[in-house]
């Protein structure tokens, strides 16, 4: 049987041809004009349509839900390729589930409609005003924030930042906070409430940070808005976690050989999908209990499942992200296959991450590890390691670096942590151990680069990014013997020799 294409047309098609272990699950809720765009979502990549559209659309499809389906939108040029991929098969997707166990497919049809912002700006900012509209969400990464790790406040001397603050481009934005200002400034002004603003993004405090970037932006534009901003808006801290591979070619051949549906861009992730969030919203919300979101009244409790994840996932992750493309491997379990690794990472969080991290009332630590490294080694994924390692400036400062310093305050040990920061100082070059080039995609990387070329084996030029490492750490002499030493061991031996020395 040739493959159906994705469209609304075929829905009922696709949901009947499909058998057995190939069933496919369709949505058979009303769409376009017949519900309202509550959620206006920015930055629609593979992470969003893993994660909320997929418990949006599980509202939509059995609770009922008429009032909150998404809005897209695409601030870069590089979305381009989003908006025409949705846009050729009325906005459904596939997600496709895959683990050990086998996989499954489900068509997700909670994206109602897409924005181009390079298209048409006024669109997107009339979309964030509209009543309709309750919850602006976002995922646009730790450098779409233009957060000073180091200060805690806006990067507001950045180009792109300036350039929406200049008057001529108020009803041009191009940055996330230029489009929110604009919309909560005619909603400001038409008297209706501020829409929360949701942060899916992985990072601690994301609520918190949201906030502040946002009204120090608006302090700059107009003092009476960021007031109202302050006093009336809504910024949830989250903690969202579901690993998601980027598509391949291959991923979707197999989704028209196997389920015989043709998706211009289908997402693969793992079953598993996790998201806490904090009840604050300043014009309503979706019940997303009903879905298995866990609501929590108390930011504090918010912040430490942040943390358990962020140090205990992520960490992991970058323990054998640049070790591993260092070592020659392409994905995430591939490394964890092999044995040292597959110890180290254990050992890693169970030595030197978890002991520092809160207890949660129902939560068990070994549980929560023994579970990430089942999902780490799923090995039908095929979770690439560049995608881990991207981006690291934006990741390793909030993944790595706060349990070394909390190790050292402790007295805990931190060779291990020690060893993957020194990792990255290596990988930053761009070379891996067998003498192979591969890119370097970092916001940061030629001042990177930079410093890693002048440092060599010495960690100080690399640790002198103030924005990056702030005081602390560059001072701290075990810290310094810990990681120089690594480093060297790196440069001289390279990781798979160096490696042993880590693990007990
Ligand atoms: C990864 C995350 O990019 C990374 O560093 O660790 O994208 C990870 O897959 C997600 O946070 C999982 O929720």
């Amino acid at each position: 049987m040739p493959p159906l294409k994705l469209n609304s047309k075929n829905l009922s098609q696709i949901s009947a041809s499909a058998t057995g272990a190939t069933q496919i699950k369709v949505p058979t809720y009303a769409r376009g004009a017949a519900v309202k765009e509550g959620i206006v979502h920015v930055g629609v990549g593979g992470f969003h349509r893993a994660h909320l559209a997929v418990y949006v659309d599980q509202l939509m499809q059995h609770h009922g839900v008429t009032d909150y389906a998404i809005c897209g939108v695409g601030l870069q040029p590089f979305d381009v390729g989003m908006r025409d991929a949705l846009a050729g098969q009325d906005h459904l997707y596939t997600v496709i589930e895959r683990s050990a166990q086998g996989s499954c497919a489900n068509v997700v049809g909670s994206i109602n409609s897409y924005l181009f912002a390079p298209d048409d700006r006024e669109a997107v900012v009339a979309k964030m005003a509209h009543p309709d509209t309750h919850i602006v969400s976002l995922t646009i990464t730790e450098s779409g924030y233009y957060y000073n790790e180091n200060t805690h406040e806006l990067q507001a001397n950045h180009p792109d930042i300036q350039a929406d603050l200049h008057p001529d481009n108020a009803h041009a934005p191009r940055t996330t906070f230029g489009f929110l200002y604009a919309a909560l400034a005619r909603r400001h002004q038409q008297g209706l409430n501020p829409f929360t603003v949701m942060s899916c993004d992985n990072m601690q405090k994301n609520g918190a940070i949201t906030r502040h970037m946002l009204e120090s932006f608006a302090r700059l534009r107009d003092p009476a808005v960021a007031r109202w901003i302050s006093e009336r808006g809504h910024f949830p801290n989250a903690m969202v976690d579901r690993i998601t591979p980027q598509t391949s070619p291959a991923d979707k051949a197999a989704l028209a050989d196997d389920f015989h549906l043709l998706d211009a861009w289908p997402i693969v992730t793992e079953p598993f999908s996790q998201w806490v969030i904090e009840d604050c919203f300043s014009d309503g919300r979706p019940p997303f209990e009903k879905v298995g979101v866990q609501i929590v009244k108390n930011v504090h409790d918010v912040e430490q499942f942040e943390m358990h994840k962020l140090r205990l996932l992520n960490g992991s992750h970058s323990a054998l992200g640049y070790p591993g493309q260092l070592a020659g491997f392409a994905y995430v379990h591939e490394v964890m296959a092999d044995p040292l690794f597959g110890k180290f990472v254990w050992q890693m969080m169970q030595d030197e991450v978890k002991p520092l991290l809160p207890h949660i009332p129902g939560v068990d630590l070994d549980v929560y590890c023994r579970t990430l490294i089942e999902r780490f080694s799923n090995p039908t994924i095929m979770d690439q390691l560049p995608r881990i390692c991207l981006n690291a400036s934006g990741k390793i400062p909030q993944f790595i670096m706060p349990s070394i310093a909390e190790a050292i305050a402790t007295t805990r040990p931190f060779r291990r942590l020690c060893f993957v920061a020194a990792a990255w100082f290596r990988y930053v070059n761009g070379v891996d151990d067998n003498g192979n080039a591969f890119v370097v995609d970092d916001p940061m990387r030629d001042e990177l680069q930079a410093k890693a070329r002048a440092g060599g084996t010495d960690p100080s030029s690399l640790l002198s990014i103030k924005s990056l490492f702030g005081d602390d750490l560059r001072g701290d002499k075990r810290f310094l013997q810990e990681i120089t030493a690594a480093m060297e061991d790196i440069a001289r031996d390279g990781i798979l020799k160096t490696l042993p020395k880590y693990v007990d």
